[in-house]
């Protein structure tokens, strides 16, 4: 209850922080966009991750006045990255939003108020959900149908982790498939990690969908998602997750 509080605070005394992480197109080697990717930078307990604050915020309306934040800060900053780079390069946001966000009566008004405050066009915004959040019954799936007619893309995350049949999941209106990082394996290996992370390419072409292949830490790696047919990757053989001014730096000795 006392973190809790201090979450609350947190919000309030910018002690919240937005890290960053390239999406890289396997294609080109160069960065197609940036996941962000929240932190808070605890007064007494340093640099803590989602994995270790997030839950303290689900239950309540933090989680999703978190989220908001996330985007909005996060908007500016790819805004001013897509402005630094040459003509004709673009760099579109992955924001993650919370099962709690993706029900709010007025998402739809908000995220299209969010872009246009920040001057970021619909289309360079990915929504990153989790498949259970969007399988809820609720105003989840609605609201990501009108989303996505306004041109904003839809990217399940760590696919192939939930428990959703097939079946449903096609259903589902979304974009993207992330390959969650556990299918990542090293370039000589054979066995299911392998056959799964080839089934899902496989998937993602025969629906049309794009897929990103998460946990990259090897060249190998890369290489093997690129031949399987994968457009995009992420992971620390490219970069960590890092502040604004380093990711800027990325970006700069990138090209
Ligand atoms: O940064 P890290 O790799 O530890 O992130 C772990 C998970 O935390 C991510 O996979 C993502 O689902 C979640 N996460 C990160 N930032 C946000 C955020 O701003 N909002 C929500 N709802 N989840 C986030
Ligand atoms: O939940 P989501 O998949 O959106 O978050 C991605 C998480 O994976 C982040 O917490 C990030 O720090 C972590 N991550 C990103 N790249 C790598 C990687 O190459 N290896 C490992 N082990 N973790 C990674
Ligand atoms: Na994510
Ligand atoms: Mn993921």
């Amino acid at each position: 209850a006392q973190l809790e509080a201090e979450l609350e605070n947190a919000l309030l005394d910018d002690e919240l922080v937005v890290y960053y992480q390239p999406v890289v197109s396997l294609a080109t080697g160069t960065a197609s966009g940036v996941e962000a990717l929240v932190r808070w930078q605890h007064p007494r307990d340093g640099l803590l991750t989602p994995a270790q604050f997030l839950p303290l915020a689900e239950g309540g309306d933090l989680i999703e006045r978190i989220d908001a934040w996330v985007m909005r800060r996060a908007a500016r900053d790819v805004r001013s990255w897509q402005q630094s780079l040459p003509a004709g390069r673009g760099l579109h946001l992955n924001v993650n939003f919370s099962p709690a966000r993706l029900q709010r009566p007025d998402l739809v008004a908000e995220v299209l108020d969010e872009l246009a405050a920040a001057g970021l066009d619909p289309h360079d915004l990915v929504l990153e959900v989790t498949e259970t959040a969007v399988l809820e019954v609720g105003r989840a799936g609605p609201h990501l149908a009108q989303l996505r007619a306004r041109g904003i893309r839809v990217a399940l995350d760590d696919f192939g982790t939930g428990y959703s049949s097939l079946a449903r999941l096609v259903q589902v209106p979304v974009d993207i498939l992330k390959l969650d990082r556990c299918f990542v394996h090293d370039g000589h290996e054979t066995g299911p990690s392998v056959a799964i992370a080839q089934a899902v390419a496989g998937l993602g072409r025969a629906l049309g969908l794009d897929t990103v292949a998460e946990g990259i830490e090897t060249a190998e790696q890369a290489e093997q998602m690129r031949v399987l047919g994968y457009a995009g990757a992420q992971g620390y053989h490219f970069s960590r997750p890092v502040p604004a001014a380093e990711l800027t730096r990325w970006l700069t000795g990138e090209r």
